[in-house]
């Protein structure tokens, strides 16, 4: 074995969504996006790379990966083989601390981890922007995660070969909240880029997103300069309100919320009319995950801990950028 590095990546929330592909050589976005990254959430991966295995090794949460699983993980793998000259297979072994595969952000931490500890462990010296890059090659949510506080992901083009997110500089001290409000543990129906290929594919409203995605953009991105939660939060909103419209007039259609995410917007709303500025945003699952400030945070996360339905309530700030967290050298 040669080392074994650890590196620990939280999950991001995006407030202007990414959703859409452009044609192209590797996984690029058609739109750009803005996000969170959350603090109470983590994913923590370690990679070792030595000889004696004829196939990468990969557990996820203490079981063997699907096929599928350990297919992304050795196509990232390969990418980082190949730049480090090496051809020895890897062990993966990765963990959440939050549930995986309902629309939360899983692959986003997930492929940002696994893309920090993979480039550590093969020797490679890279800077936060290519260690992104190579992320978004394998989720595109993920080269956000490689950041801290709020974070932009452009959109790419079709001759695009480097694409990485970048940090809103001095954002992890703004005192706003992600509250992620859990209606399920059930994994969700159908996967983002199953669920952004039908999407463009078949919705008659795919091109109008596209195009008024990055209006949306750059009204959350001069929002968070601003630190002004109320523009924030209404680009929010619109921006996913936006993309589940999108996707529901797909055909057949793609409908990620269940009665309880209705009822759970429903009370935000009804939060606001009485004063409290807190605003949702919803992904590629059932989840709401609520933006309010840090001061509101704990009374509007016990508020939607008592609703019919709701499991779970995790309340996170902004939260720092992606790090290693140990580098063991082998024999
Ligand atoms: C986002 N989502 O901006 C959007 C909003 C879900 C809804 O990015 O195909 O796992 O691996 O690039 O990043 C989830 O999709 O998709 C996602 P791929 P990814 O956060």
């Amino acid at each position: 074995m040669t080392q074994v590095t650890c590196a620990t990546a939280h999950p991001n929330i995006a407030l202007a969504k990414y959703w859409g592909k452009v044609d192209g050589p590797t996984n690029l976005p058609a739109v750009p996006s803005l996000s969170m990254t959350l603090d109470a959430m983590s994913t923590t991966t370690s990679v070792g790379f030595g000889p004696g295995l004829d196939s990468d090794r990969v557990v996820i949460n203490g079981r063997s990966a699907t096929e599928a699983e350990a297919g992304r993980v050795s196509a990232l793998l390969d990418r980082v083989r190949k730049e480090a000259g090496l051809r020895t297979r890897a062990w993966v072994e990765t963990a959440n601390d939050f549930p995986t595969g309902s629309g939360l952000a899983s692959s986003a931490s997930g492929f940002a981890a696994l893309a920090l500890a993979a480039t550590k462990a093969a020797g490679l010296e890279w800077d936060a922007a290519r260690v992104s890059d190579l992320a978004r090659q394998a989720s595109a949510s993920a080269a956000r995660s490689i950041f801290g506080g709020f974070v932009t992901l452009a959109a790419g083009a079709p001759d695009t070969i480097f694409l990485a997110a970048e940090p809103l500089e001095g954002t992890v001290e703004w005192p706003v909240a992600i509250s992620v409000v859990i209606t399920t543990y059930e994994p969700k129906a159908v996967g983002s880029t199953d669920g952004m290929r039908h999407t463009r594919a078949t919705s008659p409203y795919y091109a109008a997103w596209v195009e008024h995605a990055e209006t949306l953009f750059e009204r959350a991105r001069i929002a968070v300069l601003a630190r002004d939660l109320e523009a924030l939060g209404t680009a929010a909103e619109e921006s996913a309100f936006a993309m589940h419209a999108c996707a529901m007039a797909a055909a057949p259609p793609l409908v990620y919320f269940s009665p309880v995410t209705l009822s759970v917007i429903e009370r935000v709303r009804s939060m606001r009319r009485a004063g409290t500025p807190a605003y949702a945003t919803m992904d590629a699952g059932p989840q709401v995950k609520v933006l309010s400030s840090a001061a509101d945070a704990a009374r509007v996360a016990s508020i939607l801990r008592e609703m019919p339905g709701v499991e779970k309530v995790i309340v996170a700030r902004p939260g720092p950028p992606a790090s290693v967290k140990l580098i063991r050298k082998g024999s």
